[in-house]
């Protein structure tokens, strides 16, 4: 089996065959769901230009903080330069990817997108011109003060049915603009807000995520001393990521001194090598960074001064073989895709918060990966595989 689902109520959703459960998913009484009166989300905004489907990568529109297409961006969200009559003409729905950050070495958003891309591309694949999905995807920038104006810009053209993004802070964004703009839905991943009919929220379970990357850190420091860095303090990383990392050291090893530091920007390269030379000056021996592109100073740190980095959210074996010693990784891709499937397919529940795991395979520790099995020694590998195999059965509940 694939994958399931779990509601916050450990309610079981099945997804193991996604094309049936692209259309199967959340759904109860076989209903449309997109819209408040049932039907599949098609009326109410500006028409958009169509695109071929085979035409793969063609189909949405990106745009960057970039000074060159900044002012463009900024000004006019919208995918169409000139009005056809294909787009006046125009009925399939349309999709907005709001990433609050920069894709660049953030794979959490470089796999919002490609899922995205993925369930638009799949939804048309055979449908006529007028039909098809249109996406857009705009990429904020590091600056968040400027992400509140950008949401709302993108709201305002009201030309997007839905506007997808991720991170936790995003509910908090949202909630005014709906104010706004009644009509706007959103899609967040990577983030909870239950009960508003206008946003479905999907997050991974970061409780077993941060606990197995942690307990790995415990196992394989030698001098028990295992860092996080981070790029800056949010509530979930205070309150589930950085203690269920301590909470893992300490389970594997009750004797490992746990710590945090804060880079304070989601790039800055020099500063997270410089954090990580003094966390390693001071003997700490194994750190997880949470930082973006910052993340790459503190590898270059690691490798030059020989300890190890565990890597969170997509496999990083590669990145830093002998270095990287653990990847443990949200589906997000998949699960971006399911979900934006689900939307277009009109079944998505509007005001449902849910939450994957380690159990329906969303949150996985690699184990496979050359580099895991040359890097970590066997009798490790076979601790690591013992407690992943405690969750996933669910004989060990992390927060308990
Ligand atoms: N994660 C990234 O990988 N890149 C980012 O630029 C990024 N920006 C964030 C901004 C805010 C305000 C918050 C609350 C989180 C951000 N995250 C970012 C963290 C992301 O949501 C997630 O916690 C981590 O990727 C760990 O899974």
């Amino acid at each position: 089996m694939l994958a399931g689902c779990t509601t916050k109520d450990g309610e079981k959703k099945d997804l193991s065959a996604i094309p049936e459960a692209i259309v199967s998913f959340f759904k109860k009484d076989g209903k449309a769901k997109n819209k408040d009166d049932g039907k599949p989300a098609k009326d109410d905004k500006a028409v958009k230009d169509d695109k071929s489907s085979k035409d793969k990568g063609k189909t949405e529109k990106k745009a960057t903080e970039t000074d060159t297409s900044k002012k463009k961006t900024e000004t006019k969200p919208s995918s169409s330069d000139t009005k056809s009559t294909a787009e006046e003409t125009h009925t399939g729905p349309s999709i907005a990817v709001f990433v609050p950050g920069i894709m660049a070495d953030s794979p959490i958003y470089a796999m919002l997108a490609d899922g995205v891309k993925n369930a638009v591309n799949q939804y048309n694949y055979d449908k006529k011109a007028a039909d098809k999905a249109e996406l857009y995807i705009l990429e904020a920038g590091t600056n968040q003060a400027q992400w509140p104006t950008k949401l709302t810009s993108l709201a305002a053209t009201k030309k997007y049915d839905v506007i997808i993004s991720s991170n936790p802070s995003l509910p908090e964004l949202v909630k005014p603009i709906i104010k706004q703009y009644p009509k706007q839905k959103f899609i967040l991943m990577d983030a909870e807000l239950e009960g508003n009919p206008n946003v479905y929220t999907m997050r991974y379970n970061q409780y077993e995520q941060a606990y197995l990357t942690g307990y790995i850190a415990g196992l394989m420091s030698k001098n028990h001393k295992a860092a996080l860095i981070a790029a800056q303090e949010y509530p979930v990383m205070n309150e589930i990521i950085y203690p269920y990392f301590e909470k893992g050291c300490k389970a594997a090893n009750s004797k490992t001194e746990v710590t945090i530091r804060i880079v304070g920007n989601w790039y800055d390269a020099n500063k997270g090598a410089v954090i990580a030379d003094s966390l390693i000056n001071n003997g700490f021996d194994v750190i997880l960074p949470i930082c973006g592109g910052a993340s790459q100073g503190v590898i270059n740190s690691a490798k030059n001064k020989g300890i190890y980095i565990t890597w969170f959210d997509n496999n990083g074996f590669e990145k830093a073989p002998g270095t990287i010693i653990s990847s443990t990784t949200l589906k997000q891709k998949e699960m971006a895709d399911i979900v934006t499937a689900n939307y277009l397919a009109g079944i998505l529940e509007w005001g449902k918060a849910d939450m994957v795991g380690v159990a329906d395979k969303y949150v996985a520790f690699v184990q496979d990966d050359p580099n895991y099995i040359s890097t970590v020694p066997d009798k490790i590998r076979k601790k690591m595989a013992k407690v992943v195999h405690s969750i996933e059965t669910g004989k060990l509940d992390v927060t308990k």
